[in-house]
């Protein structure tokens, strides 16, 4: 059985038809950045007529009560509190959807199909429009009693005090999001840039370039360092748009080589790349009867 498999990030919706880790006519459009309802539409337009006998959908922002959706840090995706996503989708395209949080999504894609394999007790992040980060711990996959489980995003780092979204200050989110790269650099140079033309900048020699993904690289490892002493896990996957960047792997690498023994562990790439939450939100539909 296939399963319409639909990933909502920030910055873009995918969307494949999945069996296994097999995926196949995989498309994506821009997200629309003005609501729960814009969402809704778009994906019920993209669907049209093949009303899929699974659907699957992984989402950014904190899924609670079974389909219910918030953003955390609404400056990555604004969506109204408690916007009924899955009853929305379910009205609009006639199949009940199961919806889970993007990284969360990834998290159990990699671990089953892809760079989690073998591991116990596993993360994956995705540095992206936002931060965000799932955990599968002992061969679950944790998303805790509100859905917060895995938003490292989220977590403080030392030497950040910029507000974040999220209402906190120094998230991990507001130094090394694609997002927060972007803004940084732009804001030293006095333009408007993406994270994409950072990264161009840093590779074409620019110092100040240099120092933002230093410091995102450096952010990411302490992040890490925190999560394998709360949770002692033995592999972390790096992914999102940001994350499978080049450079940034070798970068973050780096920095965790510096960190004393007991804090380093495996940190890898995530193997199913930019498909880990179609895959894993698929798969998670498939094991659910509905
Ligand atoms: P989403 O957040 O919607 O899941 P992505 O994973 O593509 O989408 O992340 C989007 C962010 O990643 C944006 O900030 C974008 O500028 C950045 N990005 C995408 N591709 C690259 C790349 N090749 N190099 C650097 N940054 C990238
Ligand atoms: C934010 C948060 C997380 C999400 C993460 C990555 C919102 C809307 N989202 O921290 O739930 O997992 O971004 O999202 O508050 P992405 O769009 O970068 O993939
Ligand atoms: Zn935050």
């Amino acid at each position: 059985e296939r399963v319409l498999a639909v990933d909502i990030g920030g910055t873009k919706i995918a969307f494949a038809e999945v069996a296994g880790a097999k995926l196949e006519n995989r498309r994506q459009i821009p997200t629309p950045r003005s609501g729960g309802d814009a969402l809704v539409e778009a994906i019920a337009a993209e669907v049209r007529g093949a009303r899929p006998s699974r659907l699957a959908v992984a989402t950014t922002g904190i899924v609670s009560d079974g389909g219910t959706l918030t953003a955390l840090n609404p400056r990555t995706l604004p969506i109204e509190n408690g916007y009924p996503l899955a009853s929305r989708l379910q009205a609009s395209i006639g199949v009940r959807p199961l919806v889970v949080n993007d990284a969360q999504a990834a998290a159990w894609g990699e671990y089953a199909f892809g760079a989690g394999q073998g591991s116990r007790n596993f993360m994956f992040v995705t540095v992206s429009t936002g931060i965000g980060g799932g955990l599968v711990l002992a061969g679950r996959l944790q998303s805790g009693q509100a859905g917060l489980a895995g938003h490292v995003g989220h977590m403080s780092v030392s030497g950040a005090d910029a507000p974040c979204g999220c209402g906190r200050r120094g998230c991990l989110e507001t130094v090394a999001s694609g997002t927060a790269i972007a803004a940084r650099f732009g804001e030293r140079v006095g333009r408007t840039v993406t994270a994409k033309d950072v990264f161009a900048e840093a590779a074409a020699g620019n110092a100040e370039a240099e120092v933002m993904l230093e410091d995102a690289a450096a952010a990411l490892a302490e992040t890490f360092a925190n999560l394998v002493a709360a949770t002692d896990l033995d592999r972390i996957a790096l992914g999102g748009g940001v994350g499978l960047a080049s450079g940034v792997l070798d970068r973050v690498l780096r920095h965790a080589d510096s960190l004393p023994a007991a804090f380093r562990r495996q940190i890898v790439q995530a193997r199913a790349g930019a498909d880990a939450g179609l895959i894993g939100v698929a798969d998670l539909a498939m094991k659910k009867n509905f």
